[in-house]
């Protein structure tokens, strides 16, 4: 069964990549499995045809016949449990995956996308420069310790895995702040993930929405 996602309709990012349904898009890639997607207005995402599939009526959403999964990491887990290609058969490697995902999204990600609603929300606040100084010193303490453990690994945990994938979409927020830069590893490894051919036809697929709605 062909399952179908959802994506902005009109991506702020202008076609970067940087919305949540990219990590989707790249996980469907990676495994082969064809997948179709449901452009969404951000009005149409409060509405209750969507909400009915995401409480928080958000993107990325993931419909494949009667079941409905909403939460872009327990979409990659879910993808990464019915495919080979993104998690060990292993058990132990296999857990440190899963622990790899959480990380991404639970521990790197948090700072660095508040970085980008403070740039966004609170530019014009007082605070708005000591807050973002604050974050920023909380992502390097991160990128610090990722750094350290990537090491010259070429992936986080052996082969390159759903931690890998999600780590990649978390940091490529960073680009153009240039943090990453700091960190070579760090940029390298981004570098690496964004240069698998998975990544080039989910950023494609991704990037054609943009040009189309520019241009139409
Ligand atoms: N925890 C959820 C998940 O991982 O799926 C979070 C989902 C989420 O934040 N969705 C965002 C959304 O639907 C899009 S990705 N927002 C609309 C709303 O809440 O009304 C976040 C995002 C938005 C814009 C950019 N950008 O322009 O760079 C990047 C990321």
């Amino acid at each position: 069964m062909t399952p179908t996602i959802t994506a902005f309709e009109r991506s702020p990012d202008r076609g970067r990549g940087l919305a949540r349904d990219m990590r989707v898009r790249w996980a469907l890639e990676e495994v082969g499995q064809p997948y179709e997607v449901r452009l969404v207005s951000f009005q149409a995402m409060k509405e209750p045809a969507h909400l009915a599939l995401h409480p928080f009526g958000q993107i990325p959403t993931y419909e494949e016949g009667d079941l409905v999964l909403f939460e872009s990491g327990a979409i990659v887990f879910h993808i990464a449990e019915s495919h080979a290609g993104l998690l060990p058969d292993d058990a132990h490697a296999r857990a440190r995956a899963v622990m790899w995902m959480f990380a991404a999204l639970d521990t790197v990600e948090p700072p660095i996308f508040d970085r980008t609603l403070v740039m966004i929300l609170e530019r014009k606040e007082p605070w708005y420069e000591q807050r973002l100084h604050a974050l920023e010193g909380s992502i390097r303490k991160r990128l610090g310790s990722l750094s350290t453990r990537l090491g010259d690994a070429e992936w986080l945990d052996g082969a390159f895995s759903a931690g890998d994938l999600l780590m990649v979409t978390v940091l490529r927020r960073l680009h153009g702040s240039g943090m990453l830069d700091e960190f070579p590893n760090l940029s390298a490894y981004v570098a690496r993930g964004e240069a698998r051919a998975a990544f080039k036809r989910a950023y494609a697929a991704q990037r054609a929405v943009f040009t189309a709605a520019s241009t139409g």
